[in-house]
C-alpha cells in the first residue's frame, strides 16, 4: 500500500559538483524520483539560519507518493544525506543536504529512531511557507491544525 509524506529539505553549504546550495536541493528533489512519485514540489527559498547554523539556507518542500513504509523512507532520506556529503556533526550546524520527513498520510510515527509529525515544524517558518505552497489543507494528525493554519501563526 502506497503512503504521501510531506518531505523537508534544506542546504546550507556547496556541494563539490551540484554547486550552491539551491543547485542541491533542486538536485535532492529529482533523487526523490528515485523513492516514489514526486506529486508536487514548491520551489525553492532563500531562509535565514535559525539555531547554530551559520549561513543562509535553501529549503523546498515536496509531496512524495511511495511504498516506502516510514523507516524504509527514513533509511533512504540519510542514504540520500550521505551521499550529498552530509558530515556528522552539531545536529543544528550546516550541512550540505538535510531530508526531513514532516508529515504522513498514514497519521502518527513513534518510534525510538523516528517521529512524524516532525517534532519542530509547527513553529517553523521554513518548512511551513514551502509546506504551505503544495499541502495547504493537508491536517496535522495531532493538532488538527492545516498546514495553511499553522503557516498563518507564524
Ligand atoms: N535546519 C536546521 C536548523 N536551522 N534554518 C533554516 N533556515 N533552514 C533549515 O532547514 C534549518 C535551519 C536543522 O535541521
Ligand atoms: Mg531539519
Ligand atoms: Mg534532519
Amino acid at each position: 500500500m502506497s503512503s504521501r509524506y510531506l518531505i523537508a529539505l534544506g542546504s546550507n553549504r556547496r556541494h563539490h559538483a551540484y554547486g550552491r546550495p539551491r543547485d542541491v536541493v533542486r538536485a535532492a528533489m529529482e533523487e526523490l524520483s528515485a523513492l516514489g512519485t514526486v506529486l508536487k514540489r514548491s520551489e525553492i527559498f532563500r531562509t535565514p539560519p535559525m539555531g547554530a547554523a551559520q549561513r543562509r539556507f535553501a529549503n523546498a518542500a515536496a509531496v512524495l507518493e511511495s511504498e516506502y513504509d516510514p523507516m524504509a523512507l527514513l533509511a533512504a532520506a540519510k542514504r540520500m544525506e550521505r551521499e550529498f556529503g552530509r558530515r556528522r556533526g552539531r545536529r543544528w550546524g550546516d550541512r550540505v543536504l538535510d531530508v526531513d520527513i514532516v508529515l504522513w498520510s498514514g497519521g502518527v510515527w513513534s518510534g525510538s529512531a523516528l517521529e512524524i509529525p516532525h517534532q519542530d515544524y509547527r513553529h517553523r517558518d521554513f518548512v511551513l511557507i514551502p509546506a504551505n505552497r503544495i499541502a495547504a489543507d493537508w491536517r496535522d494528525p495531532i493538532g488538527g491544525l492545516s498546514i495553511r493554519q499553522l503557516a498563518a501563526r507564524i
